[in-house]
Parts: C-alpha cells; structure tokens; sequence
C-alpha cells in the first residue's frame, strides 16, 4: 500500500541522513534538565541521559488532523525515548499566528512547530515552488514526490534559515470561497481574496484577475465579516473549523493547490541534540505521517458533509483547462528558480 511505501522509504533515507550525519554534540539547553547524580555514586553508574521538555505551535483547533498527527509525533517522541522526550503541543494559535510563530523558532524560543509550506516560502526561498498552481495532478502525485529523495532534500534545506523540516503532512487541496457567488473563473475577476502572505500567492490571484489581500489565518474571518475582503481559499478542513463557512457561503472546487505541511523543529534545539535523540525524532516524525493522512481523508470527507449540511453552495469545476492554462503564466515566471524541483515533480507523476 502506499503509506506502507512511505515507511519504508522514510527509514532509507533516515539511515543515510544519519550516516551522513553532521551532528553536533549533545549541549545543555535552557529547558534541558540536568542529569541526575547517580544513586550509588559509584564511578562505573551507567551514563544518565539528558531530559526534555518542548514546546510545538500548532495554528489549528486540537481535533485537526494536523493536531493529531503532531500529538502522535508527541507520543511516538515519548515512548521511543523511555519519557525523557516530552513535546507538549499547543494547538489553536495560542503561541501566535504562523509567521510569529517560525521567528521564534528560529530563536530556537519555541522549539517545534507545524505550519503550511505557503507560510515557510516567506522564509526561505526554496519553499515557494509549493505555492505554484496545478503542480500536483492528486493526493498520490503529491505524496509520490514528496517521499522522494528531492523531498527530502527541501526538508534539510530549511536548515539555511535555521529550521529543519521532520516530515509534511497532508494539506489537501486548496479552493476559492467567496461571499458572493463564484461559479467560474470570470466571477473571480475583481475579487479581493486573502492569501497566505507570500510572492507566488500574490502573482497566481493577479494572473486570475482577482486582488491579493495577504493576512494572517486568524483575521480573515472578521475580515470576511466586515467586507474587508470578498474571499479567501483553503481546504475544506479549514473552511470548515476556521467557520469561515459560515460568513462565505460559496465554495468553488477548482483545487488550485497542494500546498505541504511541514512538521519542523528549530536548528538551535536540533543541533544541540545527541544523535540518538535525533534519530528518534525524525523516526517519531516519519511514523507519525501515516496516521496524519488517515486523519486527514476522514475529517476532509466529514467537513465537506459538514458545510454543505450547514447550507454552503459546492460549484464543482467540470474542466479545469482554463483555470490551468491562466495560471500558466506564475509557473513560467519561476520556472529558472524552481527548475530543478519541478521536473522532480514532474518525474513523480504516473
Ligand atoms: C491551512 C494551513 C495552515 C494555515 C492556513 C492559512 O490550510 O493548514 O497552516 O497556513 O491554511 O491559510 O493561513
């Protein structure tokens, strides 16, 4: 089965990150507790190993399927290290909105977080080619591209800007909703819609006709309420929990992104670490993924019967050729930056 794939290939690449391994030794953290005199005092006492106590931001409610793969990473953490690992996830944006959240990270004052790739790309570079329109045909081409071996390599690049990516997550595909019906790409003209902040976003709504307002998450309902913007896009999971079904009643299915989560913890914790704690916690991540993903099918499912139930007006898309072929323009623009990466993609379609 696919995810069983996943697995396998997840423990390849480990043992080769491991064996390539750049592994800083084990220092005393501000939150790592001091080791314990041993009971007897005896010279011979087994070495002790250090404890942890961590934090990860999560930006969604704590029955998300992103909260619940974190809590399994958590659990995983905790059990693999005999307790010593305690990873407490804070779910519902309490440690502050996405961006707030990567720069304390790369503070290293918040330890792990899980945030959108779209959030990342404001960050480091790199991760901008996730925003780009259409580059994944379905779930599996997605996933097909990002066990592989170029996935992989995006998740260590975030150690330029002092992150380090475990694992992504599924974050199904992202559509238009607005206040207003929009039944095609005509309507969509002249739209004011929020978007994740980042430059790719920006240029996808400008070739669609309609007007970028970048913000962060936990404003747009308020601002879909006020008439401050006209739209916004995402998943049904986040339409749906983030309620802002219920002030844009209007969903249209033109799917024109996948864009990753990604699992991450701060370089400053992670270099700190012994290489045995390392392994357990890209291990922990990598477990963690296929749970995730199960999560994330049931609760798609469930929030689409949810807001539809709750009077939201699905427009399903019957040919996606036109909003393709407009967005066509974004994906040529960076195509020098992202070249390589997206004939990655391109190879892990079947
Ligand atoms: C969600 C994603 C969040 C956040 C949000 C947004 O799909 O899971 O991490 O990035 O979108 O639109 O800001």
């Amino acid at each position: 089965m696919q995810m069983n794939k996943y697995l396998k290939l997840a423990t390849t690449v480990l043992s080769t990150v491991f064996i390539a391994g750049t592994l800083a030794a084990c220092g005393s953290g501000g939150n790592q507790e001091a080791p314990k005199e041993p009971a007897n005092g005896g010279a011979a006492a087994e070495e002790k190993k250090p404890t942890y106590s961590f934090r990860l931001a999560e930006t969604h409610p704590p029955d998300y399927p992103t909260t619940l793969g974190d809590k399994k990473f958590a659990e995983l953490v905790d059990q693999k290290s005999e307790g010593r690992i305690k990873i407490d996830v804070f779910p519902s944006a309490q440690l502050g909105d996405e961006k707030a959240v990567i720069e304390q990270v790369q503070l290293g004052a918040i330890e792990f977080t899980r945030v959108s790739s779209g959030a990342l790309a404001g960050f480091n570079k790199d991760y901008g080619v996730f925003s780009l329109p259409y580059i994944f045909d379905s779930q599996d081409h997605m996933w097909n591209f990002l066990k592989g071996e170029t996935g992989e390599k995006l998740l260590t690049s975030l150690e330029s800007s002092k992150m380090r990516g475990l694992a992504y997550y599924d974050p199904g595909a992202r559509s238009f909703y607005t206040k207003e019906p929009v039944k095609s790409l005509e309507d969509l003209k002249g739209k004011k819609i929020r978007v994740i902040q980042n430059q790719v976003n920006v240029d996808i709504m400008e070739a669609l006709g309609a007007s970028a307002t970048p913000m962060p998450y936990g404003e747009v309902f308020s601002a879909l309420q006020t008439g401050v913007i006209d739209g916004a896009e995402n998943n049904y999971p986040s339409y749906y929990s983030s309620k802002h079904y219920e002030v844009a009643k209007n969903y249209i299915v033109d799917t024109h992104q996948r864009v990753p989560e990604v699992l991450l913890i701060s370089t400053a914790t992670w270099s700190k670490l012994s290489e045995e704690d390392q392994k357990i916690l890209k291990e922990a991540a990598m477990e963690s993924v296929a749970y995730q993903i199960e999560q994330w099918n049931k609760y798609e499912q469930e929030s689409k019967d949810k807001v539809i139930a709750a009077g939201s007006t699905i427009t399903e898309v019957s040919d996606l050729g036109p909003w393709q072929e407009a967005v066509k323009p974004v994906i040529e623009k960076y195509r020098p930056d992202f070249g390589e990466v997206l004939d990655a993609i391109d190879a892990a379609r079947k």
